[in-house]
């Protein structure tokens, strides 16, 4: 299956590692947020990355995505089946995608996607704002949901660990690293999960596209 997008974003990440945990080949086509080549536009009417095509098939959005992919491909079982779980499972999906990602999003774009790949001035007061104001209640909620536990739902590995993975290796592309100092359960966990192989492989990818564009901008 071809998966357009980068994986800076956490949408695009969040789907293509659910594809590969799920033992499928994804092709990734680079994509920019927003590219406007008609040919993308038929499969992400508005421009959002990531955007599949799986045979004759095509989908936008990553919650779309994922759920055609559990329910086409339902071994290993990545969303539970179990009503709690299910909605344990889905809290998380959300949690990452709006309130960790907004806050991410600030200061990605501001300090990463801005300056480096756009060629505009970020906003570093928002993004300093954003760091000292919300991202400390971030980690802290999510220090104590992973305290003594590998995983966040149940006793196995599940999309909500995809999702809040994914979210927070996008916003430390603009931010410190998460020190065992102050949240060492959530250091511990984050560490488990970035060895995945598939995580491990993009954010590989991700670290040296992101060090050759800032020796390119001189920044
Ligand atoms: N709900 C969408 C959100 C995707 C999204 O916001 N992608 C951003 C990149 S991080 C994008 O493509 N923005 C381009 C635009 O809105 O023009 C999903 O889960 O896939």
């Amino acid at each position: 299956m071809k998966i357009y997008g980068s994986t800076i974003s956490p949408f695009v990440r969040k789907a293509v590692v659910f594809a590969e945990e799920k033992g499928l080949a994804v092709e990734l086509i680079p994509t920019a947020p927003g590219d406007t080549t008609p040919a993308f536009r038929a499969i992400s009417p508005f421009g959002q990355i990531p955007a599949m095509v799986d045979d004759d098939f095509a989908l936008a959005d990553s919650s779309a995505i994922i759920a055609y992919l559990e329910a086409k491909h339902p071994d290993p079982v990545l969303i539970p089946a179990d009503a709690q779980a299910r909605g344990r499972t889905i809290w998380f999906d959300e949690l990452a995608d709006t309130v960790i990602f907004a806050t991410g999003r600030t200061m990605l774009f501001n300090r990463v996607v801005g300056p480096l790949f756009r060629g505009v001035p970020g906003d570093a007061a928002a993004a300093d704002a954003a760091e000292r104001d919300q991202w400390p209640a971030i980690l802290a909620y999510l220090e104590q949901a992973v305290t003594g536990r590998d995983f966040l739902v149940g006793d196995g590995f599940t999309l909500a660990d995809i999702a809040v993975t994914s979210a927070l290796a996008s916003s430390l592309h603009a931010t410190a690293p998460i020190e065992a100092a102050g949240h060492p359960e959530l250091a511990r966990y984050l560490d488990t999960m970035l060895a995945r192989p598939a995580f491990a492989r993009r954010l590989e990818a991700e670290r040296g596209f992101i060090a050759k564009v800032r020796a390119k901008v001189g920044a």
